[in-house]
């Protein structure tokens, strides 16, 4: 019987992949995010980077330090060597893997992350994204793009500042997707 738990449990966590970022490089969990949001918290990311939020164990937690709901609960200091250097006005391609899809809301928007609320207008929106009951997804559910805004009032001149944040709500799974990609405007 315990022999079989283990590669029982190694299959159920490969099949139950859902989406995530993979460019432009978005913010893994890492050694400062396990002290804002405990070992178990990364551990959950780790065993299924493209799992929703719901299954991260602390995001029912209260501590300041740690927002699941914001960039997943990835820390810039774990992913300082990611930040992008962008300009305004300039178009950044995404690419997304959706293993599993979930029919919802989704969008990309900058997000000011000491305060995590989005500044300006979301630069992207989907009403309905992932449809997994269509026979195959519209390629802009994977490969899409975002333009940088011409002013952002000042704001995200300094790393760790500001993130693009991809967001994407599975309704009737009830699971939220988030990730995040540092950038600074020069
Ligand atoms: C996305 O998922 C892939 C495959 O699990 C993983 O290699 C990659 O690090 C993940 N990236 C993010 C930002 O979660
Ligand atoms: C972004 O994607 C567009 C459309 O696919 C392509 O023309 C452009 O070269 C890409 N830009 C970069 C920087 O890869
Ligand atoms: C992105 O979509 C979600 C789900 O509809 C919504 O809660 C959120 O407010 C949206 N973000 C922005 C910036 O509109
Ligand atoms: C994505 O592509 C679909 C199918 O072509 C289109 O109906 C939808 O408006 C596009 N969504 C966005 C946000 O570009
Ligand atoms: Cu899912």
């Amino acid at each position: 019987m315990q022999a079989h738990a283990l590669p029982i449990l190694s299959l159920l966590a490969l099949t139950l992949a859902h989406g995530n970022i993979t460019s432009p490089p978005a913010r893994l969990p890492g050694p400062a995010m396990s002290r804002a949001c405990g070992a178990a918290a990364v551990s959950a990311v780790q065993s299924d980077f493209t799992g929703p939020l719901e299954n991260i164990p602390s995001s029912s937690s209260n501590s300041a330090a740690c927002n699941i709901f914001l960039c997943k609960g990835a820390q810039f200091a774990d992913n300082a060597d990611k930040v992008q250097t962008l300009t305004p006005g300039e178009t950044v391609n995404f690419t997304a893997a959706l293993p599993i899809p979930h029919e919802g809301p989704a969008n990309v928007s900058i997000v000011d992350t000491a305060t995590n609320s989005v500044i300006g207008e979301p630069l992207l929106e989907f009403e309905s994204y992932a449809d997994e009951k269509l026979a195959a997804l519209p390629k802009n559910n994977t490969q899409f793009s975002v333009t940088i805004p011409e002013d952002l009032g000042g704001k995200c001149e300094e790393e760790g500042e500001c993130v693009l944040q991809w967001f994407w709500f599975g309704t009737s799974a009830g699971q939220t997707y988030e990730n995040c990609v540092d950038f600074v405007v020069v």
